[in-house]
C-alpha cells in the first residue's frame, strides 16, 4: 500500500503533552505524520486524530526535525530511508494518544491551515502511522466521528472549539454533491463511529465515487477530475516538503484482514 506521509507540523502542545515533550526534543519541529490514500482532498482538512489508547513515539529526523508516530511506522520509516542514518531509529520519547488532544497543529494545503488533534475511536494501531487527518467532506469516518465529537464533547474531553471547523468542499461528484461523506452517511442512515460495518460500505462508496468521477473544486487543479490532479497534488506536497512517500509492508496488511 503506498500512502502519501502528511507532515502536520505542532504549533502548540496540548497542556498534558508539553511538559512531557517539550524539554525531549532538542529543538527539533515536530510534525504529527499521518498516512493518507487520498492526498488530493487536503485542502478539506479540519482537524486530525489519534487513537486515545495508542502509544506513540517521537522519531528524530535529523538534527532540525522530529516525526510522531507508532513505532512500527518509524521503523518502516526507517527502512525506507526517510531517517538519517538510514535504517535507525532514534527514539526521543513515548507518549499516550489521549494526552496529544488538544495540540494544534498546521494541516498543510489545507484552507484551514490550523487545526487540532481529536480523539477517534477506529483508529488502528497497525496501519499507516497511526496518525489520521480528517477530511469529514469526502470521509465518512471522519464526518462521522466529528459529528460524534461535537454531540457530546464533554464525553470526549474536548473543548468544543477543538471540533469548530465545519467539513470544506473540495470534491464535487455527480451522485452526491460537494460533500460527498456527509451525503453517503445520510444516505446510509449512519448513527455513530460505532456504525462500523456501514462506515465500511460508505467508504467503498466514497472512494468509487470520488475518485472516478470527483472533480477538484479548490486548488491549483481546480475544474480538473480527481484521478488527473491525485498525483499531481500529491506531487506539490512532496516538492514543497510537506509530505513523503511511505510505503506499508504487504505482510502486514494481510495480517490485518485475517
Ligand atoms: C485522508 C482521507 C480523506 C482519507 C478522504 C480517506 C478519505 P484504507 O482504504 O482502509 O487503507 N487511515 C489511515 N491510517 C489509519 C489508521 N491507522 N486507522 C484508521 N484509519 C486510518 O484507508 C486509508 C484511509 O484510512 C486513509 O486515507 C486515512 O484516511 C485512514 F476523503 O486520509 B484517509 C473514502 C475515504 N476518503
Amino acid at each position: 500500500q503506498e500512502y502519501t506521509a502528511v507532515k502536520m507540523r505542532v504549533l502548540e502542545w496540548s497542556a498534558a503533552a508539553k511538559s512531557e515533550i517539550e524539554s525531549q526534543c532538542g529543538g527539533r519541529d515536530v510534525f504529527l505524520v499521518a498516512a493518507t490514500l487520498r492526498p488530493e482532498t487536503m485542502y478539506g482538512q479540519t482537524n486530525c486524530f489519534v487513537g486515545t489508547a495508542i502509544k506513540y513515539g517521537v522519531f528524530a529526523v535529523n538534527d532540525e526535525e522530529a516525526y510522531l508516530c507508532t513505532y512500527r511506522a518509524a521503523r518502516n520509516m526507517a527502512y525506507q530511508g526517510v531517517f538519517s542514518p538510514r535504517g535507525q531509529i532514534q527514539q526521543l520519547l513515548e507518549i499516550d494518544g489521549s494526552k496529544l488532544v488538544g495540540t494544534k497543529i498546521k494541516a498543510p494545503f489545507a484552507i484551514n491551515p490550523e487545526v487540532y488533534v481529536l480523539p477517534m475511536d477506529n483508529v488502528l494501531a497497525t496501519k499507516g502511522t497511526g496518525v489520521v487527518t480528517s477530511v469529514p467532506s469526502d470521509s465518512p469516518d471522519d464526518f462521522q466521528t466529528l459529528t460524534d465529537l461535537r454531540k457530546k464533547p464533554e464525553f470526549y474531553k474536548i473543548q468544543p472549539a477543538w471540533a469548530a471547523i465545519d467539513p470544506v468542499p473540495v470534491i464535487k461528484t455527480p451522485a452526491y454533491g460537494e460533500l460527498t461523506a456527509p451525503a453517503i452517511v445520510k444516505q446510509l442512515k449512519i448513527q455513530s463511529q460505532k456504525d462500523t460495518k456501514q462506515l465500511a460500505e460508505a467508504k467503498e462508496l466514497a472512494y468509487k465515487e470520488g475518485f472516478y468521477n470527483g472533480v477538484m473544486l479548490v486548488g491549483d487543479f481546480k475544474g480538473e477530475s480527481v484521478v488527473d490532479a491525485k498525483p499531481k497534488v500529491r506531487k506539490s506536497m512532496i516538492d514543497a516538503g510537506d509530505a513523503f512517500a511511505y510505503a506499508e509492508p504487504e505482510g502486514l496488511v494481510i495480517s490485518r484482514s485475517a
